[in-house]
């Protein structure tokens, strides 16, 4: 219905304004902020289809609760939720469906980045908005999407190698040979991307570390344990465990111990881990992690600012990065009063 009313509504404006615009986004758009506006005074609630990666890890889980409590009725939305249990193929059938739906907007978490282009210019074709969070896309043209909201993996990567040179450093062990291993996250995902390339750029500059394998770990705690134990079993002498995620460091913390050996700031194997959620700042007051650096999941409120923006027919920043920190085993205790997952 309002798609139907949106297109007699561009028919009526294109018809007014004869000043020359194309048929351009602006306009249909002018016209569905109309329609919009009328639904609004109706009291209509905006519908926002959202399309989750799965519930693989806990930092998944705090993105989840994020989104499920910003777009709720009494902050005036209606949100489809669908989890993909991390396969492409289920967020394009997602996309589809609140296509069909006829949602206001589409919010996408990418499991990989690439292999978008088609079902988001359906989107586009439907006059729908898509905003990207957490990870990226890559399409072929990005006016198919209207907005990303996300971390700047590849940073989050030079922050953990910059992290272990300064620690080496300290220890004195700057000159001596550092074996690495990496349990990487979800491969061709811009996290896993981002972290490997990032910590890898620093990691050419220091010629005595030695990158003895790189795997995935599916950013899951028992897989990040199965690669773990075969790590241990490949390279006797490990030195420093770099997990893409908190629950491959999870996974990777039981097989060492399982192995009978150590780990964090009192170990034999010094542990770098990402996503910095309370699960980790425990495994780091335990002494089991040694550094975490953060990635933000509360992506639901920035989501909402965007879409508030977009109704009222304002502009909005096309690449938003949220604010993200390192926190050092040393200072966890005191770090973790107050944050929110
Ligand atoms: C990062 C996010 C990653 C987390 C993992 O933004 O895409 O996916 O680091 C999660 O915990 O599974």
């Amino acid at each position: 219905m309002k798609k139907f009313l949106a297109m007699f509504l561009i028919g009526a404006l294109a018809a007014l304004s004869f000043s020359g615009c194309s048929k351009t986004q602006e306009s249909s758009s002018a016209a569905g902020e109309t329609t919009k506006a009328a639904d609004k005074a109706s009291g209509d609630l905006v519908v926002v289809g959202f399309s989750q990666v799965g519930a693989e890890s806990d930092w998944r889980t705090a993105n989840t609760e994020s989104m499920k409590s910003t777009f709720t009725e009494a902050n005036g939305y209606s949100l489809i939720f669908d989890d993909a249990q991390q396969k492409q193929e289920n967020q394009i059938k997602a996309i589809r469906n609140f296509i069909q739906q006829d949602v206001d907007y589409i919010v996408l978490a990418p499991v990989t980045e690439t292999g978008w282009d088609t079902v988001l210019k359906e989107a586009k074709d439907a006059g729908i908005p898509v905003i990207i969070v957490d990870r990226m896309i890559k399409v072929s043209d990005d006016s198919l999407f209207t907005a990303w909201v996300g971390s700047n993996f590849e940073k989050e990567g030079t922050d953990a190698a910059n992290w272990l040179a300064d620690y080496l450093k300290q220890k004195g062990k700057d000159s001596e040979d550092v074996n690495i291993v990496t349990l990487q996250g979800t491969i061709g995902s811009s996290a896993q991307i981002g972290r490997t390339n990032g910590f890898n750029k620093v990691a050419k500059e220091h010629s005595n570390w030695k990158i003895l394998a790189q795997q995935t770990g599916e950013f899951t705690q028992a897989k990040g344990q199965e690669v773990m134990e075969s790590f241990l079993k490949s390279y006797p002498d490990i030195d420093v465990v770099v997990a893409e995620n908190d629950n491959m460091a999870f996974g990777a913390i039981d097989a060492i111990k399982a192995a009978g050996k150590t780990c964090g700031p009192n170990g034999d194997i010094t542990i770098i881990s990402f996503d910095a959620v309370s699960a980790a700042f425990d495994a780091m007051e335990a002494g089991d992690i040694n550094v975490d650096i953060e990635c933000n999941p509360l992506h639901g409120p920035r989501v909402a600012e965007i879409i508030k923006k977009l109704e009222a027919g304002e502009k909005v920043e096309k690449l938003q990065y949220v604010a993200e920190g390192i926190f050092p085993a040393e200072t966890a205790a005191k770090d973790r009063v107050g944050r929110a997952y």
